[in-house]
């Protein structure tokens, strides 16, 4: 299986937003087998297709990293159902070594299409809720170091060029 090459912050390719998948055909089957590989070679938990430089709304996720029940989520949208803020301390594969503490509503609906075209819904606590918000983000073209300060930010970049060379 072909393990894609995934983004790397500041590419301005990860600020592109994504389109809604059309129609789950062979080709996008095959897109969300090779998307978790990938995630599963990077030893990440979550994967948006707009990281393997994909403008395609198509998210893969494996929580527990065992491949016994990975997940996907097609058109993802979602509804908040707490706002009340939770802290959660995040990494990206797209933003090597940085974990940051980030805050979002704790309690979110999810509706979104599954690996077969079959529309779900399901609520979201802990983990998930942060998963799956963290990938629509990227989706559309936002990441997590944007909910930081700008010299944090620029602290971070700094920090990942010096990593680089
Ligand atoms: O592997 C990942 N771990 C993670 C940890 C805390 C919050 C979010 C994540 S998602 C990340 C994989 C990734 O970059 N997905 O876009
Ligand atoms: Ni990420």
């Amino acid at each position: 299986m072909p393990i894609l090459s995934i983004l790397q912050y500041p590419d301005s390719r990860l600020r592109l937003k994504a389109a809604p998948v059309e129609n789950i055909d062979e080709k996008i089957q095959k897109l969300i087998t090779n998307m978790l590989e990938t995630m599963w070679d990077a030893n990440g938990i979550g994967l948006a297709a707009t990281q393997v430089d994909v403008q395609q709304r198509i998210i893969v996720m494996d929580l527990q990293g065992d491949r016994i029940n990975p997940r996907v989520f097609i058109n993802a949208e979602l509804a908040i159902l707490d706002k009340t803020p939770s802290s959660f301390d995040e990494g990206c594969l797209s933003i090597p070594e940085v974990v940051e503490t980030v805050e979002r509503p704790s309690k979110v609906l999810i509706s979104a299409m599954d690996g077969e075209g079959k529309w779900f819904e399901e609520e979201a606590e802990g983990l998930l809720a942060v998963c799956i918000q963290h990938e629509i983000d990227h989706l559309d073209g936002k990441l997590f170091v944007d909910y930081l300060s700008s010299v944090r930010r620029q602290r971070i970049r700094k920090q990942l060029k010096k990593n680089r060379t």
